[in-house]
C-alpha cells in the first residue's frame, strides 16, 4: 500500500447523517459529511469522569503486565487517569509526535469515511462513554476503547505510518472487493494483535488493551493458539465479535507489519478470492506456533 504526504484538512461540510446501520447508539443527526462531531467535553457528567477514572485505573494496572512497551511508553504522554481526556489537547501532542490528530465521532461509521480519515492521519474517536452497567463489556467501540486502546500507539512512528497506509489501502480496496480481507487484517492486528517484546509476547491490539478479561487471556492463557503473523493467513481467517479469539497473531515488531503491507494488494485479493476462508479456530499445517514454555513468558 502506498502512503501519501501529511494530512489535509477534512472537508467541514455540515450535512445531517444517518447511522451506518440501525441500532447504533450515538447521535448521528448533527454529524458533518465526514461523520465528525464536536466532543462537547463540558457535557460529560461527574459520574462519567468517575467511571473513566475507574476504567483507566484498572486497565493501566493490567497494561503494566500485558501491554507492549511501545504502548506503555506512549501512554505516559497522554496520561489522563482522573478526567475524560480532551481530544483537542491530545491532538496537539499527537500532531507534534507523528502528524496525527483525533476527530470525534458518534460511533461506528461506514468504511469509506473511516478509511478516508485514516488516510489523512485523522483517528476517529467515539465521543460517548459506556454506562457503569457496561463496565466489563461493551459491544460497540466507545470513548474508552478508542482513546485508551487505540490512541497511545499513534505516538509510535512505525505504527502510525502503517495505520495511514492501511487507510490508503482501504480506499483502494473498496472497488476491488478487498474490504472483507482488510477488515480481517485490522481485526487481527490493530484490534487483537500481539507482538514480541524483550520480556515475551505482549498485546498491542486496542480490543485487548481496553478489555480487562481478554488482555490477560490473550497474553498468557494456554487455551488460545498464538501464530506467527502471516499476511495471507490473517486475511483468510474469519473472526467472531461475540467471544474471545481462539487464535491470536504475533508480530515480530511493527516494522514487520509496515513492511508486509507495503506492496499493492491487488494480486493478494485475486489470490484470496480463490482460497477458502478459514474459521477462527481452524489450524493449518503451515502455522508457526509461538509457544510459551511452561511457566516461562513467551
Ligand atoms: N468506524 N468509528 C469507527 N471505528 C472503527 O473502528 C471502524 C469504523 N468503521 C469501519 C471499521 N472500523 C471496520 O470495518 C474496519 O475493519 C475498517
Ligand atoms: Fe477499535
Amino acid at each position: 500500500m502506498r502512503t501519501i504526504g501529511r494530512s489535509l484538512r477534512g472537508k467541514d461540510m455540515a450535512a445531517p447523517r444517518e447511522a451506518p446501520r440501525p441500532g447504533l447508539r450515538g447521535n448521528y443527526s448533527e454529524a458533518r459529511r465526514d461523520y465528525t462531531v464536536p466532543q462537547q467535553w463540558e457535557r460529560y457528567s461527574e459520574d462519567e469522569h468517575t467511571l473513566w477514572q475507574l476504567l483507566y485505573a484498572r486497565q493501566r494496572r493490567l497494561a503494566a503486565r500485558y501491554a507492549c512497551p511501545e504502548f506503555l511508553a506512549a501512554l505516559e504522554r497522554i496520561d489522563s487517569p482522573h478526567r475524560i481526556p480532551r481530544l483537542d489537547l491530545a491532538s496537539r501532542k499527537l500532531r507534534r509526535a507523528t502528524g496525527w490528530e483525533l476527530v470525534g465521532l458518534p460511533g461506528l461509521i461506514p468504511e469509506r469515511e473511516f478509511f478516508e480519515h485514516l488516510a489523512h492521519r485523522r483517528f476517529p474517536v467515539t465521543v460517548w462513554l459506556r454506562t457503569a452497567q457496561e463496565f466489563d463489556y461493551i459491544a460497540e467501540p466507545d470513548l474508552f476503547h478508542d482513546f485508551f486502546g487505540h490512541v497511545p500507539l499513534l505516538f509510535d512512528g512505525v505504527y502510525a505510518e502503517h495505520l495511514q497506509a492501511y487507510g490508503m489501502g482501504g480506499l483502494k480496496a473498496l472497488p476491488l472487493g478487498g474490504l472483507p480481507y482488510l477488515a480481517r487484517l485490522y481485526w487481527y492486528t490493530i484490534e487483537f494483535g500481539l507482538v514480541r517484546s524483550p520480556d515475551g509476547v505482549r498485546a498491542f491490539g486496542a480490543g485487548l488493551l481496553s478489555s480487562s478479561a481478554e488482555l490477560p487471556y490473550a497474553v498468557q492463557d494456554e487455551r488460545p493458539r498464538r501464530v506467527a503473523f502471516d499476511l495471507m493467513r490473517v486475511m483468510r481467517t474469519r473472526y467472531r465479535i461475540d467471544r474471545f479469539q481462539s487464535c491470536y497473531f504475533v508480530l515480530d515488531n511493527f516494522a514487520q507489519l509496515l513492511h508486509d503491507t507495503a506492496p499493492d494488494f491487488t494480486p493478494y485479493y485475486e489470490r484470496l478470492k480463490q482460497l477458502p476462508a478459514l474459521d477462527a479456530d481452524e489450524a493449518v499445517p503451515e502455522d508457526r506456533l509461538v509457544v510459551c514454555d511452561d511457566g516461562a513468558r513467551c
